[in-house]
């Protein structure tokens, strides 16, 4: 049996990846920074498992600014493969908190590696790094056939992505100085009905089936121009683990090769609801109305703002195609489709609990 070491498990990706490590029968390591409110709720269906004798998991507490705490952890459980999802990955969040992203995402990296290193693992343990796509950051709008792939030059354009860029370049040099199996997996954006809720997509998905309920008046947002290739986060686990099943390593850029707007996801979202929107006025002014009532649906707030803004991404994932067999199964539409559904599903639930006398924490805003 494998054993993985995960980091990053509360959250999307991991309760994904952790699924399909379950079906290959995986013995399973993750590690969880300590938190004063349990947050376990996307992964509590997979621990959930009342017979022990089939408990394939452990948890170790750590966090990623504690190198000494990852260095004993790698020693004692002698992984074959690392998964490094733990990040601070808030493209906003990281203009507010730079130094702490840089640490967290950028020098953690360097501890993990580390870790393998001084445990002797580096020729059998092989290591994945979660990089992004929005390492290229600035693209050429004018010459969309210069589809960007894994050897393109690199702009990144914020806090988060200048500590990825790091990571990504010291997993690289680990690979070079030391031989070590160390693969970055350059994604773009992946959502789900587990994304965190301050992400677009998921903003949108929750305003509009809280709209569709009547518990809240209006959506706001920002730069409803943003083109992104999303895809969904179930079928890039899938290539996160077929990259760490190569005879060597290697980077692969995982993506749909499809962009849209965030405007075209506001629209899919109300949809599925059944409300049409038209929108008047532009730029900060934007507004748009429900066509049957003329209520006044989606704002465009400033606060949202960001001092530097990636408007466009599209790259080119062939070689993901071609040397992983990989190939996407969700269309962005179905994808829209499931997490408003999810979403609605989740806040009536969520009212009845409240009707019957419980109480529902609601998530901060960003
Ligand atoms: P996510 O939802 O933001 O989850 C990040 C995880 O990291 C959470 O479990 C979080 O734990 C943990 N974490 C953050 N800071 C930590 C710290 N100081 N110590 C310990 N744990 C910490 O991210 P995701 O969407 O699943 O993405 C997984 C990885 O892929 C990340 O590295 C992200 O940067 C990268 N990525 C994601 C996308 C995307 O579109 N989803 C695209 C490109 C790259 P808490 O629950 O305690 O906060
Ligand atoms: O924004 C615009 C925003 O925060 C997408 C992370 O997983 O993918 C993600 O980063 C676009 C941006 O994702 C709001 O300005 C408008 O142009 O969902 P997002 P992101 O910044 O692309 C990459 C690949 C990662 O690596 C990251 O970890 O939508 N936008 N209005 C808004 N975005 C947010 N969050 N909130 C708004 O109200």
């Amino acid at each position: 049996m494998k054993k993985a070491l995960i980091t990053g498990i509360t959250w999307q990706d991991w309760s994904y990846l952790a699924e399909l490590l379950l079906e290959k029968w995986y013995e399973i390591h993750w590690v969880k920074r300590r938190t004063s409110l349990i947050n376990t709720d996307r992964i509590d269906h997979i621990f959930q498992d009342p017979h022990e004798e089939n408990k394939k998991f452990f948890l170790h507490y750590w966090d990623t600014t504690d190198s000494g705490n990852m260095i004993k952890l790698v020693a004692d459980v002698k992984p074959d493969e690392v998964y490094n999802l733990a990040a601070q990955s808030h493209v906003h969040v990281s203009f507010d908190m730079p130094e702490y992203t840089a640490n967290s995402d950028g020098i953690w990296t360097l501890r993990i590696l580390e870790a393998i290193r001084v445990a002797w693992l580096e020729k059998s343990c092989k290591f994945y790094q979660a990089s992004t796509s929005e390492l290229f950051g600035w693209m050429d709008y004018n010459r969309p056939e210069a589809w960007y792939n894994e050897s393109s030059p690199m702009h990144p354009r914020s806090p988060y992505w200048c500590a990825k860029l790091y990571a990504m370049w010291i997993a690289r040099n680990y690979k070079e100085s030391y031989w070590m199996f160390c693969s970055n997996w350059i994604l773009f954006n992946h959502e789900s009905p587990r994304r965190w809720e301050t992400f677009v997509t998921r903003k949108i998905t929750m305003a509009v089936a809280k709209i569709k309920l009547w518990l809240q008046e209006k959506l706001y947002l920002w730069n409803l121009d943003a083109k992104r290739d999303w895809g969904h986060a179930k079928d890039y686990v899938e290539a996160m683990w077929l990259m760490l099943q190569q005879d060597k390593p290697d980077d692969f850029v995982i993506a749909t090769w499809v962009s849209n707007t965030v405007r075209d996801f506001v629209n899919w979202s109300f949809e599925e609801v059944w409300i049409k929107l038209e929108w008047r006025y532009s730029w900060v002014d934007e507004k748009w109305y429900d066509v049957e009532t003329w209520k006044c649906l989606v704002e465009v707030d400033p606060k949202y703002f960001r001092p530097a803004e990636v408007n466009y991404l599209l790259w080119n994932a062939s070689k993901a195609r071609t040397v992983l067999w990989w190939e996407p199964k969700y269309t962005v539409r179905e994808l829209c489709k499931e997490m408003v559904r999810s979403d609605i599903e989740k806040f009536e639930r969520d009212e009845l609990l409240k009707s019957h006398g419980y109480t529902v924490l609601n998530q901060c805003e960003w």
